[in-house]
């Protein structure tokens, strides 16, 4: 995949608008997110590994919030289980158009489909996996409780729920050190402080970013019968929950 360099905030800008998955995003997010996430590659690898372990025949899977596809990827060559079908969500029609035309050179038989919708529109149902990687975090948090009651109760008995967030945390010393640290990562990165500070800015109304007590006590009071995380690099956390 080329890899275009992010640098839309690189220069100063007069007026801070909030962030938003358009085609500017698009041409440079392979790049954005890979410099900015701790441990993407890990992530997404993982994720199909634990993914081939819960898959069942005849079920969907789920990637919301798909942006161009790299979970759906993962999905697609981990799954062993006959008569699958990954089912790919995204509200951005910059990031699936995009996606469509990577997952076109894609070969691989696992059946693909891509929607342009809101995943709090889109029906849930005979699912054994559901992943969102970095997607709750952009829901309002007044929408989230219903959107994971609606996946759990799309669910297969023994189904996984994969969610992946940046995380706040309680205690502000704690808080501080993640969010130092993670700063620390992206100017390691290439990324300047003027990058970083400008980012910020612009994502501050549009990512929410909770607790780990809060996002587990939301996922058991759904019903999810196992709750782990199993993925943290500074604020960034993976959790898995088992119906
Ligand atoms: C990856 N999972 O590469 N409905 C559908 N999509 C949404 C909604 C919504 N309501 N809100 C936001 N999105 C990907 C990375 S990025 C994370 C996910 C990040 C979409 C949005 O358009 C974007 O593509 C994605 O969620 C979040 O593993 O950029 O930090």
């Amino acid at each position: 995949m080329a890899r275009d360099k992010d640098k839309i905030y690189a220069a100063p800008l007069e007026q801070m608008v909030d962030f938003r998955f358009d085609e500017r995003v698009v041409s440079v997010f392979p790049d954005m997110i890979q410099r900015s996430v701790p441990g993407y590659a890990t992530l997404i690898s993982n994720i199909g590994i634990m993914a081939a372990r819960y898959v069942q025949a005849n079920s969907y899977c789920y990637d919301l919030g798909c942006s161009l596809g790299a979970v759906s990827l993962s999905l697609r060559h981990a799954i062993q289980q006959p008569n699958c079908k990954i089912i790919a969500v995204d509200n951005s029609e910059a990031m699936i158009a995009k996606a469509r035309d990577l997952l076109a050179e894609d070969e691989q038989s696992v059946p693909l489909e891509l929607r342009c919708a809101d995943i709090n529109q889109v029906k849930i149902e005979n699912a054994s996996v559901v992943v969102m990687n970095f997607t709750l975090q952009f829901i309002a948090p007044e929408l989230r409780q219903a959107l994971i009651q609606k996946i759990f109760d799309g669910m297969l008995p023994g189904g996984v729920l994969i969610l992946s967030e940046k995380l706040a945390f309680e205690d502000p010393r704690t808080n501080q050190f993640h969010i130092d640290s993670h700063h620390d990562f992206k100017r390691a990165n290439g990324y300047s402080d003027l990058e970083i500070s400008q980012k910020r800015s612009a994502l501050e109304k549009v990512l929410i970013p909770e607790t780990l007590s809060q996002h587990q006590s939301r996922l058991e009071q759904a019903g999810f019968s196992f709750v782990e995380k199993w993925y943290q690099c500074f604020n960034f956390v993976s959790m898995v929950a088992v119906k």
